[in-house]
């Protein structure tokens, strides 16, 4: 069995890429990397097989051929750490929103404290929320109240897309069967580990708006989430 994995999920990141590849690989403790690629038209992924003459065996690129979102990159890519037999398996994004220096609380959480999923929380000590405007605040704070009201999991940050799982957890869910795409996707598969009673902690982290680069955030990605954690609770009752 290895140890642990950072999957980094990229679209047109080239801004990004080397800078949190380099900054993952200066932690004092060893993480693997799989940066999950839909074909970014800026050659990101082109930039990260240059990378790979540099860190041989400990950065691994899976490419996309199209943009299909984030869930089911995230889902290609656990199936692949899966694979290669990696114990623990983290969810970061590009673009030092997640701070790399917050991966060994997470993965304390999860290796010392036996935590099933740790989820680095953005509100379970108040806001912690650098340079996001108000509007995007208030969004993504009542996101999670109104999760957290509807799906009933005891979760402050059910959106949180930085996040270590303990490879039985992704086991135990069908990962053929999740359904969201956008934001969603954090949020279901928080509460397919929730209905399966793993064990799930909150680690509080300091999350940062991107300094470079895009956002990839729309307006389908937060009607999806709406209406689909009702459909997604709805459903929880007939399994
Ligand atoms: N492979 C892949 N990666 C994606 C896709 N959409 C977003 N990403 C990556 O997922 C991570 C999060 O996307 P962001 O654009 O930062 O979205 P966000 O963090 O929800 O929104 P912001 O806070 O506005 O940045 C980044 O590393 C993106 O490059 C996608 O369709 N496929
Ligand atoms: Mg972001």
């Amino acid at each position: 069995m290895k140890d642990a994995i950072v999957i980094i999920p990229t679209y047109n990141e080239i801004e990004n890429i080397e800078a949190i590849i380099k900054a993952v690989f200066s932690q004092n403790k060893e993480f693997h990397i799989l940066v999950v690629d839909d074909n970014s038209p800026d050659l990101t992924a082109l930039k990260v097989k240059e990378l790979q003459k540099d860190f041989q065996d400990k950065l691994f690129l899976l490419q996309r051929k199209t943009k299909t979102g984030l869930g089911s990159a995230y889902i290609d890519a656990f199936k692949w750490c899966l694979e290669k037999e990696y114990e623990y398996i983290f969810e970061m994004d590009a673009d030092f929103s997640h701070n790399p220096e917050d991966l060994i609380k997470l993965y304390n959480a999860c290796h010392l404290e036996k935590a099933d999923v740790a989820i680095g929380s953005r509100y379970i000590q108040g806001v912690n929320v650098v340079n996001w405007p108000m509007s995007r605040i208030l969004l993504s704070y009542f996101a999670s109240k109104y999760v957290r009201f509807i799906t009933r999991m005891k979760i402050e940050d059910t959106t949180a897309g930085f996040v270590c799982y303990n490879r039985k957890v992704l086991e135990a869910i069908n990962l053929d069967k999740i359904e969201f795409i956008g934001y969603a996707f954090q949020i279901e598969m928080k509460f397919k580990a929730y209905l399966k009673k793993f064990n799930i902690v909150e680690v509080p982290v300091i999350f940062t708006d991107r300094k470079k680069g895009k956002s990839k955030m729309s307006g389908s990605i937060i009607s999806e989430a709406i209406f689909g954690v009702i459909k997604m609770k709805i459903k929880s009752f007939f399994n």
